[in-house]
């Protein structure tokens, strides 16, 4: 009996090139509320983290999953955070604002079939509390920190940052909103669980305790971990293009989470591909866009962090949290 079964792998190789020419030709998927207000025009502000460093529970390294070769020449797999559950990163002032920020954007958010089935995109654009907190500094640090290296906002808008909604099926014939078995197109992703567990049954955010070889989706069952989620603005960190993963199907309430891509500057190895984008956006409309991530990748990490308009965050910054707490 296959107990992961609820929970289908997104396509890979040749399926995400079909995937990407569906995306090409289906009509946009439409938003709720198109004409809604959705930014709370709240600024961001660093006193919205805690000022004690945040506690990592569950810690794996990439060499803890498996992998002995780095993906990244600048550090070592045992440097490199594949999993770590975060608590207290937030004061109670953030964790409120930011829920009130993405309950807002939720009147943007569309359903699809791709990976994450209910979401409203790009919500550094949308949000100045999500895009101030992007490019604060002391929030780049905590999850450089968290990561193992240090990091800026992900270069490409579209895959910088997304709110998901997940529901149980409303009707008989819904379905329900699930993160599918996938890896992330980026690497360094923190998933912000905005809901409090109490809110909701169901949603589990789940891992593949393993290196990406050797994921077989009939043979999970000794190496599935689920992450626990304590309080509300707690998070789960992944090295999410590395790190199978996915979001069980609710059974009651509703789970909001906030989803922040990060690259490293220090590197210009992005392992974003063509086709996983223009499996979300079509082929058409990720040519330009992913032409400009090449520029932005070959910047140097001062230039990418003077652009920020903040001091650049060096190995020395980030050092103190390689100690796994
Ligand atoms: O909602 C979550 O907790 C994680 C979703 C996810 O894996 C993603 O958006 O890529
Ligand atoms: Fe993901």
């Amino acid at each position: 009996m296959k107990r992961q079964s609820e929970l289908p792998v997104f396509a890979q190789g040749v399926g995400r090139l079909k995937a990407a020419l569906h995306a090409s030709l289906a009509p946009a998927s439409r938003c709720k509320h198109p004409g809604a207000l959705l930014d709370t025009l709240q600024h961001w502000n660093d006193s919205y983290l805690r000022s004690d460093s945040p506690c990592l529970s569950g810690y794996r390294s990439l060499a803890d999953l498996g992998y002995t070769v780095s993906p990244l020449v600048i550090s070592q797999p045992e440097q490199m955070t594949a999993v770590a559950q975060v608590s207290g990163l937030f004061s109670e002032e953030g964790i409120t604002q930011l829920r009130r920020a993405c309950y807002q954007l939720e009147a943007g958010s569309s359903t699809s079939d791709w990976i994450i089935s209910n979401r409203t995109r790009a919500a550094t654009q949308l949000s100045t509390l999500i895009r101030e907190m992007m490019n604060s500094r002391a929030f780049l640090l905590a999850v450089s920190r968290i990561a193992g290296v240090p990091l800026v906002p992900h270069p490409f808008l579209r895959a910088r940052s997304q709110v998901n909604y997940f529901y149980p099926p409303q009707g008989q014939y819904d379905r329900a909103q699930i993160g599918m078995w996938h890896t992330d197109g980026t690497s360094f992703v923190l998933n912000i669980l905005l809901s409090d567990p109490s809110e909701y049954e169901g949603g589990e955010f789940v891992y593949f305790d393993g290196p990406v070889e050797r994921f077989d989706v009939d043979g999970l069952d000794d190496c599935v971990r689920t992450c626990s989620v304590g309080t509300s603005g707690d998070a789960v960190y992944i090295y999410g293009s590395r790190v199978f993963h996915g979001v069980r199907p609710l059974t009651k309430g509703r789970r909001m989470s906030l989803v922040l891509s990060f690259h490293c500057p220090y590197s210009e190895v992005d392992v974003n591909k063509f086709w996983h984008l223009a499996s979300d956006d079509g082929v058409l409309s990720t040519i330009r866009p992913w032409l400009q991530l090449k520029r932005d990748l070959a910047l140097a990490p001062c230039d990418q962090y003077q652009r920020l308009g903040i001091d650049p965050i060096t190995f020395a910054d980030v050092a103190p949290s390689l100690v796994p707490r």
